[in-house]
């Protein structure tokens, strides 16, 4: 019985670290820039069934969020700084993303193809 439990523990710890390596170490490297609320690219191209690190620099001096409901994220940018965004592999198609603290102006998609 301790054995099975000490078997158990190790394959938890192998799968937690799988995952772990799995999105330290993406397949496809995107970035976007914020500017005037406004993303740049507006379309961002990644290869499908692909990791993607997505890296979003906001160079306006407010705070801006990116909102995407297709990819399910939800992230605030604030001034001056970058986040990260670790994507799983991506079906073909288009993916909206947006400002959500300046939706009229900052939009963009992710394509996957
Ligand atoms: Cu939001």
């Amino acid at each position: 019985m301790i054995k099975h439990r000490r078997l158990f523990r190790l394959g938890l710890v192998i799968v937690m670290l799988g995952s772990a390596l799995g999105t330290a170490f993406a397949d496809e490297e995107a970035r976007i820039v914020i500017k005037d609320h406004r993303f740049s690219p507006s379309e961002v191209k990644v290869k499908t069934n692909t990791k993607i690190k997505l890296i979003v620099s906001n160079e306006d001096p407010t705070a801006e969020e990116f909102e995407s409901f297709s990819l399910n994220r939800e992230r605030v940018v604030r001034a001056g700084q970058s986040i990260t965004i670790f994507l799983p592999p991506l079906k073909p198609g288009s993916y909206d993303f947006f400002g959500d603290f300046h939706p009229d102006t900052a939009k963009g998609k992710v394509i996957a193809e």
